[in-house]
């Protein structure tokens, strides 16, 4: 489904004022346990500095299955700062400092939260078809990525998997296309589409398969413990 061929200028510059707006929002800075050490704005946490180092911050990683169990990805819009026009997956973004109960460890309530708010500004999906205990949160992923050299990532990343039929309305400054993929046609699919994101190019090469196996016996798969180093 293809959201918007080609954008007017104007759109491209109200698209743009919304990414920049974006940067200077705070987001928790952890340590490799994950344990908040302070907070950095948007821009600061994905500048990439001369000696390649990137502030590791907190965020989240929603995989959003149909009830038949077939995963949303998303084409990032043209427009945004980290990454624009790459494949991914159903929708990611970070905790905010300054939101009420984002920052709020107990089940991962904070990230469930965020991903909340963010599946409702990307995709709009309306927040009563997200119930925050239909959230899943499968494990922890450490990942840096130094993307195009001066916009990066480096990541402690929440996957949270959500299954259940929900109504999308996809925000075009956000998203150019998003498609449901069965787990059969996953691997035909995937060549047809243009360059992945790195994370989500990570999470499939080592994890994405033996999850999706499991949806049905989530257990099995999710992991509190340890951070997955990819
Ligand atoms: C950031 O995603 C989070 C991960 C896991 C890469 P994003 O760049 O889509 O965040 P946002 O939509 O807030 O710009
Ligand atoms: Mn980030």
């Amino acid at each position: 489904l293809l959201l918007r061929a080609k954008s007017t200028k104007e759109e491209k510059s109200e698209a743009e004022k919304s990414q920049e707006a974006a940067l200077e929002e705070k987001l928790f800075l952890v340590d490799e346990n994950d344990k908040v050490i302070g907070h950095a704005s948007k821009r600061e946490c994905h500048q990439v500095k001369k000696d390649g180092e990137i502030p590791l911050h907190r965020a989240f990683s929603v995989f959003l299955f149909s009830s038949h169990g077939d995963l949303l990805l998303q084409r990032r819009s043209e427009e945004k700062i980290t990454y624009p026009g790459l494949y991914t997956n159903s929708c990611c973004s970070h905790p905010i400092v300054d939101i009420e109960g984002e920052g709020e460890e107990c089940d991962a309530l904070g990230v469930k939260k965020a991903a909340q708010r963010r599946l409702g500004f990307e995709l709009g999906i309306p927040k009563d078809k997200l119930p925050l205990e239909k959230f899943n949160y499968i494990t922890r992923v450490h990942y840096k990525d130094e993307g195009n050299g001066e916009w990066g990532e480096h990541e402690i990343d929440y996957v949270l998997f959500f299954q259940g039929d929900v109504p999308v309305n996809p925000n075009p400054n956000e998203i150019s296309e998003i498609s449901y993929v069965p787990r059969h046609e996953l691997d035909q699919h995937l060549p047809t589409l243009g360059t992945l994101t790195p994370w989500f190019h990570l999470i499939l090469k080592h994890r994405l398969k033996l999850w999706w196996d499991n949806l049905d016996k989530i257990d099995k798969i999710i992991d509190h413990e340890k951070i997955l180093k990819l």
